[in-house]
Order: C-alpha cells, then sequence, then structure tokens
C-alpha cells in the first residue's frame, strides 16, 4: 500500500459510534492518501514495507472539530447592548426597542462584502487555533435579496482564503426587516422564498434556517418556508424553542430536518419526533449563558430517546459573543450535564450529521476526508477540561498540514 502521508506513534480518539466512548486505537498509524484516510489501525499491522512516517511522539489525534452553528460573518458592535443586559434588561426587550438582530443588519448591509469577509476570518481564526476544520456559517443579518446573497458569498470566499470547509445557510427568516415591519407574512413571500429558489440555483447555499421564535417567525411562516426549501432540493435546520415552546423541535423533524437547535424548551412530543426523523439536536450552551437563560435543554430525555446531540458556539454579535467550540464543549458538560465522549462526538460525529456531511468527516475512518486535530495532551479529558488553554498542536485538512 502507497500512501501520501503515514502518521505513527499516534493515540487515536476515532469517535466511531459503539462503545459510546472515544473509539481509541493505541500506538496507531493512519495512512492518507489523496487527502482521505486510506488506513488505520495499530502500528503492528501497517501492511507492508512502507517509508515517509510521521511519528506523532504518542499526541492525541481526533477528527478535526466541527462548529455546526455559527454566525460569523456580520459587521458592526453590540457592546452596548450587553451593557443594557447587564444593567438588568433582557434580551427580548433590547429586540423589540429596535435593537438585537436589527442593529447587526444595519451595519451589515452598510459593509461591503470584502469587510464581511475580514471580520469573518479574524473569528474564523480563533476556531482554527482550537482544532476547528469546518464551520458553519448563516446568512441573517441582511435581509434583503441581494444582502443575504452578499453574505452568503462571504461565506464561500472565507472558505477559499482559510482552507477551512464551510456549511453555508440561507436564514434570510432570522427577522422581520423594517421596511416589512409588522409584514412577516409578506417579507417571507417576496424575500425568504425567492431567495431559497436563487440561493439553490446559484449554489451559495447547502440548507435554509429560521429563528422560529415570539420575536422571529411563527410556526406556520416557517412550515411555508420549509415547503419551498424542500422543493428547492435544500435541507432545513431550525432556531427552535429557545425561549418559548413553540413546537419548533417537532416541525423541523417533520421537513426530516438536519438539526433542531438550542431546544431549551423543546417538548417530549418534539424529542420524539426528532427521534424518530434522526434530527441532530445542536446544544448552544454560549447563547444559554450570555442570556442567562436559566431553562435547561432536556439532555437526560434527547439521551433516553436517542437523538444524537452536537455543541456548538452560535457565534455572533448579540446573544452568543463566543468563538470558542472548546469552552462550549465545557460549558456543555458543566451546565446541562453531557459526558466528556457526549461532548466530543457533539464536535465530531453528531456535528458533521447535523451538517448532512457524515460520510465525509467526522469520524477516523478509512473512506472519510483525512481532516485530523493534532493535540499535545496526555487524555482527551485535558482538551475539554481547560478553558482557554488551546492544546492544538496542528491540522491536517484534505491530508495537508495547515
Ligand atoms: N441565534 C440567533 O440567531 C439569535 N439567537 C441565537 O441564539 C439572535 C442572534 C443575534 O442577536 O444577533
Ligand atoms: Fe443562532
Amino acid at each position: 500500500m502507497q500512501f501520501d502521508r503515514l502518521l505513527t506513534e499516534a493515540r487515536l480518539a476515532t469517535m466511531v459510534a459503539g462503545d459510546g466512548g472515544y473509539g481509541v486505537i493505541e500506538k496507531a498509524a493512519l495512512g492518507i492518501k489523496d487527502g482521505r484516510i486510506a488506513w488505520i489501525g495499530p502500528m503492528s499491522e501497517i501492511p507492508g514495507k512502507v517509508r515517509e512516517t510521521e511519528r506523532l511522539a504518542s499526541r492525541w489525534v481526533t477528527p478535526a472539530l466541527i462548529d455546526c452553528h455559527t454566525h460569523l460573518v456580520f459587521a458592526g458592535d453590540r457592546s452596548d447592548e450587553f451593557e443594557r443586559r447587564l444593567g438588568g434588561e433582557s434580551y427580548e426587550s433590547i429586540s423589540r426597542s429596535g435593537g438585537g438582530i436589527a442593529r447587526s443588519v444595519e451595519a451589515t448591509r452598510a459593509a461591503g462584502a470584502a469587510e464581511l469577509a475580514a471580520g469573518a476570518l479574524t473569528r474564523l481564526d480563533a476556531l482554527a487555533q482550537e482544532g476547528v476544520g469546518t464551520v458553519e456559517i448563516k446568512s441573517g443579518y441582511g435581509l434583503t435579496r441581494d444582502s443575504e446573497r452578499t453574505m452568503l458569498r462571504a461565506a464561500r470566499g472565507v472558505a477559499r482564503a482559510s482552507g477551512m470547509r464551510v456549511s453555508a445557510t440561507l436564514l434570510a427568516a432570522h427577522a422581520v426587516p423594517p421596511e416589512y415591519k409588522g409584514e412577516s407574512g409578506r417579507y417571507i413571500d417576496e424575500v425568504c422564498i425567492p431567495l431559497i429558489r436563487e440561493a439553490a440555483r446559484e449554489g451559495l447555499a447547502d440548507a435554509v434556517d429560521a429563528y422560529c421564535e415570539g420575536i422571529g417567525f411563527t410556526p406556520e411562516e416557517t412550515r411555508r418556508l420549509f415547503i419551498a426549501a424542500k422543493a428547492a432540493g435544500l435541507p432545513v435546520k431550525l432556531h427552535a424553542d429557545q425561549l418559548s415552546d413553540s413546537g419548533g423541535a417537532k416541525l423541523v423533524a417533520e421537513f426530516g430536518g438536519l438539526s433542531a437547535d438550542h431546544i431549551e424548551y423543546t417538548n417530549p412530543d418534539g424529542i420524539k419526533a426528532m427521534a424518530a426523523a434522526g434530527t441532530v439536536g445542536v446544544l448552544l450552551p454560549g447563547a444559554y449563558y450570555a442570556i442567562g437563560e436559566t431553562k435547561k435543554p432536556p439532555v437526560e430525555a434527547l439521551r433516553a430517546a436517542g437523538v444524537p446531540m452536537a455543541v456548538a458556539t452560535d457565534a455572533n454579535p448579540g446573544t452568543s459573543p463566543m468563538v470558542s467550540l472548546l469552552t462550549a464543549a465545557n460549558m456543555a458538560c458543566i451546565l446541562f450535564g453531557l459526558t466528556l465522549p457526549e461532548a466530543f462526538a457533539g464536535m465530531t460525529r453528531h456535528a458533521a450529521a447535523a451538517l448532512g456531511l457524515q460520510d465525509e468527516i467526522g469520524t477516523l475512518e478509512v473512506g472519510k476526508a483525512a481532516d485530523l486535530a493534532i493535540w499535545d495532551v496526555e487524555r482527551p479529558a485535558e482538551i475539554i477540561q481547560w478553558i482557554g488553554r488551546r492544546p492544538l498542536h496542528g491540522r491536517i485538512l484534505a491530508g495537508e498540514w495547515q
């Protein structure tokens, strides 16, 4: 067997499902050919005589991490709202008085594509330094047909510039823009649905998302949007049940959705529907923490129902100003009660499924992309235990050191 690269003396956390743990292979080797994992196993079983080894000196190797829910593309600053929230005002009340998403929309509309990409790249770099190789990036701060597409183009541009894999999501139904105030239905029909068709035709989006919430869109509007997404051949996901129980998780599961995200207020019916549809539950502890939410997502019920759980940053300028996936994982363990292997699966295997990329990334398996994170730690638990430490040795993406 010939490899382009053979990593030896590694400790692998393959994250392959089975024992519910890390899928460990000690004293392991991993062969890479044409950007893919071509061989994996104990060093004692390396097939034939192979040269060109890169010794990892017992370092741990995991799949490159995946942040499956971010809003990394935006312009402007909302730290004044942070101050207002510290003064006791709620996120919802700030939103209703013209702050919140609307503020970022104003700044984002005024920014050019280059400015948007530059800001996103800085934030993306923070994630890269923690071993992230794939990010999802949503639109949703443009809210016109042109500016939403500019945001999606910026997300595609960021992928090219960073060498990272980017999954772009159309989130035109993030908020009702001022020019449609009080007419959310008309905004859905005149802007969001035509945009779905355009984005699909132009290859700008990989999925469609919506903000189904009292301060966002109703379940009925979300349903119409999902019907259009399905017709355009795009999978759906949803900001569901974050501030109240609106039946969002059940709705997105009904459409075979990739993921239901937040899900703090999701009821047993929603959990059942997610389990039946294979919809991933994406936990976003950064938002829970930053807005001072007290209702936790129903982790025990999700676990009992066999719903795969992912963990993401929700990086955004309002409710989750956080560009650290490892911190999100730490919070998911401490605040929500995830086990360490669950948190790792949430940043790898289940995050891949939340993006529909489970055949491509998320585990160390022959045939998958050679997207790896290599760590200077004694035990995988350390990676999540520490906050702000970044014990990353390096990343290999599509077979190449970054
Ligand atoms: N994700 C979102 O998109 C909204 N909340 C959340 O957790 C709001 C984002 C924002 O305030 O900009
Ligand atoms: Fe979000």
